[in-house]
Protein backbone atom coordinates (compact mmCIF):
# COMPACT_ATOMS: atom_id res chain seq x y z
CA UNK A 1 0.00 0.00 0.00
CA UNK A 2 1.03 3.37 0.04
CA UNK A 3 1.90 5.70 2.31
CA UNK A 4 -0.82 8.22 0.42
CA UNK A 5 -3.42 8.59 3.96
CA UNK A 6 0.15 9.77 5.33
CA UNK A 7 1.63 11.60 2.93
CA UNK A 8 2.79 14.46 4.52
CA UNK A 9 6.61 14.82 6.63
CA UNK A 10 5.20 15.89 9.98
CA UNK A 11 2.48 14.58 12.19
CA UNK A 12 1.07 17.04 14.95
CA UNK A 13 -0.83 16.33 18.01
CA UNK A 14 -2.51 18.32 20.75
CA UNK A 15 -1.12 18.31 24.49
CA UNK A 16 -2.52 21.16 26.22
CA UNK A 17 -0.42 20.39 29.15
CA UNK A 18 2.66 20.82 27.22
CA UNK A 19 1.85 23.68 25.44
CA UNK A 20 3.02 26.84 27.36
CA UNK A 21 -0.24 28.49 29.00
CA UNK A 22 -1.55 28.01 25.16
CA UNK A 23 -4.34 26.50 24.41
CA UNK A 24 -5.06 23.85 21.88
CA UNK A 25 -6.84 26.28 19.68
CA UNK A 26 -3.79 28.99 19.35
CA UNK A 27 -1.61 26.02 19.15
CA UNK A 28 -3.65 24.17 16.61
CA UNK A 29 -3.56 27.65 14.75
CA UNK A 30 0.08 28.00 14.61
CA UNK A 31 0.20 24.63 12.87
CA UNK A 32 -2.14 24.90 10.77
CA UNK A 33 0.17 28.13 9.46
CA UNK A 34 3.41 26.54 8.96
CA UNK A 35 1.60 24.25 6.51
CA UNK A 36 1.21 21.04 8.60
CA UNK A 37 -1.53 18.68 6.95
CA UNK A 38 -2.36 16.36 9.56
CA UNK A 39 -3.57 17.22 13.22
CA UNK A 40 -4.59 14.67 16.04
CA UNK A 41 -6.66 15.92 18.99
CA UNK A 42 -5.42 13.93 21.84
CA UNK A 43 -6.40 15.10 25.24
CA UNK A 44 -6.61 12.20 27.81
CA UNK A 45 -7.40 14.06 30.91
CA UNK A 46 -10.52 16.66 29.94
CA UNK A 47 -14.02 15.67 30.59
CA UNK A 48 -15.89 15.21 27.17
CA UNK A 49 -17.86 18.18 27.00
CA UNK A 50 -14.61 19.95 27.23
CA UNK A 51 -13.42 17.79 24.50
CA UNK A 52 -16.48 18.45 22.69
CA UNK A 53 -15.96 22.22 22.04
CA UNK A 54 -12.75 22.32 21.33
CA UNK A 55 -12.65 19.37 19.07
CA UNK A 56 -16.12 21.62 17.43
CA UNK A 57 -13.28 24.45 16.92
CA UNK A 58 -10.93 22.65 15.39
CA UNK A 59 -12.95 20.75 12.97
CA UNK A 60 -13.95 24.06 11.80
CA UNK A 61 -10.49 25.33 11.33
CA UNK A 62 -8.76 22.52 10.13
CA UNK A 63 -11.92 21.87 7.75
CA UNK A 64 -11.15 25.41 6.43
CA UNK A 65 -7.40 25.24 6.03
CA UNK A 66 -7.74 21.68 4.35
CA UNK A 67 -5.87 19.64 7.01
CA UNK A 68 -6.64 16.00 7.86
CA UNK A 69 -8.13 16.00 11.35
CA UNK A 70 -8.31 12.47 13.56
CA UNK A 71 -9.82 12.47 16.64
CA UNK A 72 -7.85 10.04 19.33
CA UNK A 73 -9.88 7.58 21.42
CA UNK A 74 -13.39 8.62 21.41
CA UNK A 75 -15.35 7.45 18.15
CA UNK A 76 -18.62 8.73 19.07
CA UNK A 77 -16.85 12.89 19.16
CA UNK A 78 -15.52 12.01 15.63
CA UNK A 79 -18.52 10.90 14.51
CA UNK A 80 -20.39 14.18 15.67
CA UNK A 81 -17.64 16.61 14.89
CA UNK A 82 -17.54 14.56 11.34
CA UNK A 83 -13.33 14.44 11.86
CA UNK A 84 -11.82 12.94 8.98
CA UNK A 85 -10.69 9.73 11.80
CA UNK A 86 -9.83 8.24 14.68
CA UNK A 87 -6.91 7.03 16.35
CA UNK A 88 -6.97 4.24 18.42
CA UNK A 89 -4.43 2.43 20.68
CA UNK A 90 -3.99 -1.40 21.32
CA UNK A 91 -6.72 -1.40 24.67
CA UNK A 92 -9.44 0.37 22.54
CA UNK A 93 -12.02 -0.84 21.00
CA UNK A 94 -11.04 -3.50 18.23
CA UNK A 95 -10.82 -2.07 14.83
CA UNK A 96 -13.49 -4.10 12.67
CA UNK A 97 -16.23 -2.90 15.76
CA UNK A 98 -14.46 1.07 15.18
CA UNK A 99 -14.79 0.58 11.33
CA UNK A 100 -18.56 -0.67 11.90
CA UNK A 101 -18.90 2.45 13.75
CA UNK A 102 -17.55 4.97 12.05
CA UNK A 103 -17.92 3.52 8.35
CA UNK A 104 -15.83 2.79 4.88
CA UNK A 105 -14.92 6.30 4.66
CA UNK A 106 -13.15 7.59 7.48
CA UNK A 107 -9.53 6.88 8.29
CA UNK A 108 -8.53 4.12 11.51
CA UNK A 109 -4.93 4.82 12.87
CA UNK A 110 -4.05 2.13 15.46
CA UNK A 111 -1.02 2.53 17.31
CA UNK A 112 1.41 -0.39 17.19
CA UNK A 113 4.57 -1.27 19.69
CA UNK A 114 5.45 -4.23 19.21
CA UNK A 115 6.24 -6.77 14.85
CA UNK A 116 3.23 -8.78 16.52
CA UNK A 117 1.02 -5.99 16.31
CA UNK A 118 2.20 -4.58 13.51
CA UNK A 119 1.75 -8.39 11.44
CA UNK A 120 -1.91 -8.01 13.38
CA UNK A 121 -2.57 -4.45 12.03
CA UNK A 122 -2.02 -5.63 8.38
CA UNK A 123 -4.55 -8.22 8.90
CA UNK A 124 -7.36 -5.57 10.24
CA UNK A 125 -8.87 -3.10 8.28
CA UNK A 126 -6.51 0.00 9.39
CA UNK A 127 -5.33 2.84 6.82
CA UNK A 128 -2.32 3.69 9.07
CA UNK A 129 0.22 2.26 12.06
CA UNK A 130 1.05 4.33 15.31
CA UNK A 131 5.45 3.15 15.33
CA UNK A 132 6.39 3.71 18.84
CA UNK A 133 7.54 4.95 21.23
CA UNK A 134 10.62 5.32 19.61
CA UNK A 135 12.87 7.31 22.61
CA UNK A 136 11.38 8.02 25.51
CA UNK A 137 8.80 10.45 26.28
CA UNK A 138 8.07 13.37 27.65
CA UNK A 139 4.27 12.58 27.48
CA UNK A 140 3.83 9.89 30.17
CA UNK A 141 0.08 9.26 29.83
CA UNK A 142 -0.71 6.23 28.71
CA UNK A 143 2.27 5.69 26.69
CA UNK A 144 4.71 2.17 26.91
CA UNK A 145 8.12 2.10 27.27
CA UNK A 146 10.15 3.11 24.19
CA UNK A 147 10.58 0.37 21.46
CA UNK A 148 13.83 1.91 20.07
CA UNK A 149 14.51 2.18 16.15
CA UNK A 150 14.69 -1.80 16.13
CA UNK A 151 10.91 -2.11 15.74
CA UNK A 152 11.30 0.87 13.62
CA UNK A 153 13.14 -1.08 11.37
CA UNK A 154 11.33 -4.09 11.10
CA UNK A 155 8.08 -1.94 9.64
CA UNK A 156 10.21 -0.32 7.13
CA UNK A 157 11.31 -3.97 5.71
CA UNK A 158 8.16 -6.10 6.51
CA UNK A 159 4.88 -3.91 7.02
CA UNK A 160 2.75 -2.61 3.96
CA UNK A 161 1.12 -0.44 5.49
CA UNK A 162 1.34 3.58 5.90
CA UNK A 163 2.38 3.79 9.08
CA UNK A 164 3.63 7.26 11.15
CA UNK A 165 6.99 6.98 13.80
CA UNK A 166 6.29 8.55 17.07
CA UNK A 167 7.97 9.28 21.03
CA UNK A 168 10.49 11.47 22.15
CA UNK A 169 10.98 12.54 18.54
CA UNK A 170 12.71 16.04 18.43
CA UNK A 171 14.24 18.74 16.43
CA UNK A 172 17.60 17.24 17.08
CA UNK A 173 16.98 13.27 16.83
CA UNK A 174 14.44 13.55 13.68
CA UNK A 175 17.15 12.71 11.19
CA UNK A 176 18.06 9.11 12.88
CA UNK A 177 14.07 8.33 12.19
CA UNK A 178 14.13 9.84 9.17
CA UNK A 179 17.26 7.54 8.24
CA UNK A 180 15.99 4.55 9.47
CA UNK A 181 12.95 5.15 6.75
CA UNK A 182 10.49 6.84 8.08
CA UNK A 183 8.56 9.55 5.82
CA UNK A 184 6.04 10.97 8.33
CA UNK A 185 6.94 11.83 11.97
CA UNK A 186 4.76 12.84 14.78
CA UNK A 187 5.49 15.25 17.47
CA UNK A 188 3.75 16.28 20.74
CA UNK A 189 6.31 17.92 22.97
CA UNK A 190 8.77 19.74 21.10
CA UNK A 191 6.15 20.87 19.12
CA UNK A 192 3.34 22.36 21.08
CA UNK A 193 6.21 22.99 23.68
CA UNK A 194 8.18 25.52 21.18
CA UNK A 195 8.61 28.95 22.44
CA UNK A 196 7.94 29.66 17.97
CA UNK A 197 6.15 26.60 17.07
CA UNK A 198 6.26 27.81 12.88
CA UNK A 199 9.79 28.15 13.67
CA UNK A 200 9.82 24.95 15.04
CA UNK A 201 8.01 23.22 12.33
CA UNK A 202 10.03 24.60 9.40
CA UNK A 203 13.16 23.86 11.52
CA UNK A 204 12.44 20.20 11.79
CA UNK A 205 10.99 20.36 7.73
CA UNK A 206 14.47 21.34 6.96
CA UNK A 207 15.83 18.20 8.65
CA UNK A 208 13.20 15.51 7.23
CA UNK A 209 13.56 16.46 3.75
N1 LIG B 1 2.26 7.26 21.36
C1 LIG B 1 3.48 6.72 21.41
S1 LIG B 1 4.59 7.81 22.07
C2 LIG B 1 3.43 9.02 22.27
C3 LIG B 1 2.21 8.54 21.83
C4 LIG B 1 0.96 9.28 21.84
C5 LIG B 1 3.73 10.35 22.85
C6 LIG B 1 4.56 11.19 21.98
O1 LIG B 1 4.84 12.42 22.61
P1 LIG B 1 6.23 13.16 22.40
O2 LIG B 1 6.13 14.35 23.29
O3 LIG B 1 6.34 13.54 20.97
O4 LIG B 1 7.30 12.20 22.84
MG1 LIG C 1 -6.28 5.09 23.09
Amino acid sequence: MSQKVLDTDIYCLTGEKFSQGRSNIEVVKEMIAAGVEIIQYREKKKDMLEKYQEAEKLRHLTQEAGVTFIINDDIDLALVVDADGVHVGQDDLPVDVVRDLIGEDKIIGLSTHSPQQAREAVAQDVDYIGVGPIFSTDTKEDVCAPVGLEYLEYVVENIDLPFVAIGGIKEDNVELVVEKGASCVAMITEIVGAEDIQEKIKRIRQKIN
